[in-house]
């Protein structure tokens, strides 16, 4: 078998990983025992990279072109997938081995996407702020004028309310969880519900200043950092 190939985002931390949705297949093709390797691409440069390799744009909330990070090539099958939720709906069809969307739950799965996203929304001005500061000065430009087009700037407005507001949403997700029967989102079964928690959770850890992440990840006594160190380790990225 070739090894898939994984378009993920530098940045200036050590390791570089911070950015969600490329993390999302990453711990998928991981998680999967798939071989691959990661290009990393400036985020300025993420239209320049994609446009050459084929990938497809999509369009920003203004109706303009974007190419986006992550994108998947499968050298064994031909595949170019952009979007992480597609990229990991592919891997399983054509890797069903080591399920994620165990009993069929896919549809479900993408629910949940949308709820759970509706609970971070409040902290995207701060994550913004925060990722701006981890990435190359030429990168940080474009990051700042294209993600204002989600959020407008100043992203340093609202912050406490903002970080109350984040609070009160993992105080929901905690009670999801506390629904279930076991660690897991599906009681004792594994599931990409769990990866797509750890992959946000991971973006904090690495963005926040290390004193927000200790504030956020000690919330629920704990829960947080426990839930990341379980799907890495889950994923064998531990
Ligand atoms: N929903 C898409 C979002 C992808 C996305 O927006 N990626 C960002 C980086 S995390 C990007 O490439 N942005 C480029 C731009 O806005 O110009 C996914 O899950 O893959």
């Amino acid at each position: 078998m070739q090894s898939l190939v994984l378009y993920d985002i530098l940045s200036e931390l050590p390791g570089n990983n911070w950015s969600p949705n490329p993390a999302k297949p990453r711990f998928v093709l991981s998680y999967k025992d798939l071989p691959f390797v990661t290009i990393w691409v400036e985020y300025s440069d993420i239209s320049i990279a994609m446009k050459a390799i084929g990938s497809k744009p999509h369009k920003r909330p203004d109706g303009s072109d974007v190419y986006t990070s992550p994108v998947l090539i499968d050298p064994n099958t031909g595949a170019i997938i952009s979007n992480s939720f597609e990229i990991v709906s592919y891997l399983e069809k054509t890797y069903p081995e080591k399920p994620i969307f165990p009993h069929n739950s896919e549809p479900l799965i993408r629910a949940f996407e949308s709820a759970y996203l509706r609970l971070l929304q409040p902290s995207f001005n701060f994550l913004f702020a925060r990722a701006a500061e981890i990435l190359r000065p030429a990168s940080a430009k474009f990051f700042t004028k294209v993600r204002s087009m989600d959020v407008p700037l100043p992203w340093d407005e609202n912050w406490d309310a903002n970080w109350a507001l984040l609070e009160k949403g993992h105080n929901t997700l905690y009670e999801w969880y506390q629904k279930s029967d076991g660690k897991w989102i599906m009681g004792d079964t594994f599931s990409f519900a769990d990866i797509m928690v750890a992959c946000w959770l991971l973006a904090y850890k690495r963005v926040l200043k290390e004193d927000e992440w200790v504030r956020l990840s000690s919330w629920n006594g704990g829960k947080w950092a426990q839930v990341l160190a379980d799907v890495e380790k889950e994923c064998n990225l531990a």
